[in-house]
């Protein structure tokens, strides 16, 4: 079946489009009025994520006000430790935490490999039922986290600023890290797989703490478990749908995320639009980049941001407008209006 608004999923062909496709990471939450009296109904947020109903209606609701060209599944990252048993709780004000966090060798030993349609088949239920309610008009992105983020929070238990306990892991055991890596490959592939067969268009990898490691550990640790991932969904699973690859704070690694067969990259603020997609060279779509805290400035000041990333980056193949991280909880919605209205007012003027 094809997809009647198809700007994403050719900008990440590298065909031309009548303008960029636009969407916003984090586009469904918690700055949404609506999201938080359907949270607040749902009970918890994991409730809310096993609930298909409830977390496809949150997935509309940015769609129902914004002109977007791609809607993102509405879960978390966190599902795939909660379903090897780690126990996820969400503790209000504290974000996630984990009651058993791996601890040992031993823990990652004893790690089972979920079977994702039984122990995950709720998220595939929230694809399905955003199908249904989206129908053929928009591509729906499916995603995971990278092995690297996830064992990030499964080693260290929760969210912390510097993740120090997960990162003595690289100096202190290797080894056991790798294994652990190796672990989630295997599922994180298993569950994207999923989601495609559900009904999703498009994959993307959130590796939001690969950049807190040096270049060799992040080529190692991060980037290659992703470009195994990538490579044996096509060789295990025969799934060709186009990966997104977003590792924040890596932009000085582009050339070797070139090599992980992503078919586009998502990129932070710390790297000019234009210096991105420069660096592609043409090879794979760029996706970005600015900075959320932007949308809490005054709309004058969103209108001229917008203009400038818009006007380095429109005439280049394979730009996705986006943001370079999730939009925070304390934007104003009219604020998200006044970006996107801009974007879609350059593009008509093009
Ligand atoms: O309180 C609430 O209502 C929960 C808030 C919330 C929401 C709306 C969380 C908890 N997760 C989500 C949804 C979510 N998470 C989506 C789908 C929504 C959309 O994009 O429209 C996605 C793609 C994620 C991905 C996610 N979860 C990431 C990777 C992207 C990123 O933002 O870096 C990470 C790191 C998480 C973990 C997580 N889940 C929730 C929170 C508050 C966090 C961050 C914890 C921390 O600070 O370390």
């Amino acid at each position: 079946m094809t997809i009647i608004n198809d700007r994403l999923l050719k900008a990440l062909r590298l065909e031309p489009v009548d303008r960029p496709p636009v969407w916003l990471m984090r586009q469904a939450g918690r700055y949404l009025p609506e999201y938080l009296q359907v949270r607040a109904e749902a009970g918890s947020f994991m409730d809310l994520c096993r609930n298909a109903e409830l977390a496809s209606e949150v997935a509309m609701q940015p769609l129902r006000r914004y002109p977007l060209d791609a809607s993102i599944l509405f879960s978390d990252i966190l599902t795939i430790p909660d379903a090897m048993g780690l126990g996820l709780q969400f503790v209000s004000g504290e974000g996630p935490v984990f009651e058993r966090p791996v601890k040992t060798l031993r823990d990652i030993e004893k790690l089972p490999s979920p079977d994702v349609h039984d122990e995950l088949g709720y998220v595939m239920d929230v694809v399905r039922a955003m199908r249904v309610k989206i129908g053929q008009d928009l591509p729906i992105i499916g995603f995971s986290g990278s092995p690297w983020t996830l064992a990030c929070y499964m080693l260290e238990g929760q969210g912390t600023r510097d993740f120090a306990t997960a990162r003595s892991w690289l100096w202190r055991a290797p080894q056991a890290l790798q294994q652990l890596l190796d672990k989630l490959v295997i599922t994180v592939t298993d569950y994207l797989a999923a989601q495609a067969e559900a009904g999703v268009d498009v994959l993307m990898l959130f590796d939001t703490w690969g950049g807190l490691l040096s270049e060799a550990h992040y080529r190692k640790f991060s980037l290659q478990p992703m470009a195994n991932i990538i490579a044996q969904l096509k060789s295990r699973h025969g799934c060709s749908l186009p990966v997104i690859l977003f590792s924040k704070g890596c932009h000085t690694q582009i050339d070797e995320m070139l090599k992980s067969g992503c078919a586009g990259l998502g990129v932070d603020w710390r790297i000019s639009i234009d210096a991105a997609l420069r660096q592609a060279g043409g090879r794979v779509a760029v996706q970005g980049n600015l900075d959320p805290t932007a949308l809490l400035a005054e709309p004058a000041a969103i209108r001229q941001i917008a203009t400038e990333q818009f006007a380095a980056a429109v005439s280049q193949p394979g730009f996705i407008f986006n943001l370079g991280h999730g939009i925070m909880p304390q934007v104003p919605p009219d604020n998200v209006s006044c970006l996107l209205d801009t974007v879609h007012a350059l593009s008509a003027r093009q």
